[in-house]
């Protein structure tokens, strides 16, 4: 059976090439997915994609990706920064993570500055714009072959 990646979006993140272009890039989260979609596909790889706007509904695609995928990338969006709930729920995952954030969160406020996820991540991409997802992945790709 091929093996499986869930790619987590956090809150807001569902407004990707709606608002803010400036910062976040023009490309929907529809966009992101396909392109991801397409690689997972190439190397044989099952993609699934969520996206939520609610720190449990992340937790309990969490919970699930344990018994259904061997790696999760995660734009957990503002969650990052203030769930230590999140980074439980990545604690129980025995697969890969992967944190991504499109912007670079060191050059940006204070407050973005600290992760609870990057704790349990083998790697995180920031700054990479929506690129990062397919590098991310690509990243998977080569661990899980
Ligand atoms: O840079 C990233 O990917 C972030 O995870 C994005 C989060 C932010 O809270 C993190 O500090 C860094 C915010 C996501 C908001 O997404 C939007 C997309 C388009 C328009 C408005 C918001």
């Amino acid at each position: 059976m091929s093996k499986t990646v869930y790619l987590i979006n956090g809150p807001n993140l569902n407004l990707l090439g709606k608002r803010e272009p400036a910062i976040y890039g023009a490309d929907t989260l529809d966009d992101v997915t396909s392109r991801c979609d397409g690689l997972a596909r190439s190397a044989s790889l099952t993609l699934t994609a969520m996206q939520s706007n609610h720190e449990g509904q992340i937790i309990d695609w969490i919970h699930e990706a344990r018994d259904k995928a061997q790696a999760i990338l995660i734009n957990p969006g503002a969650f990052t920064h203030t769930s230590v709930a999140i980074f439980d729920a990545l604690q129980a995952f025995e697969g890969l993570v992967f944190e991504i954030h499109i912007t670079n969160v060191h050059k940006r406020e204070p407050f973005r500055h600290h992760s609870y996820v990057s704790a349990r991540a083998e790697g995180v991409l920031a700054g990479f714009g929506v690129e990062g997802y397919e590098l991310a992945l690509r990243r998977v790709i080569t661990l899980l072959a």
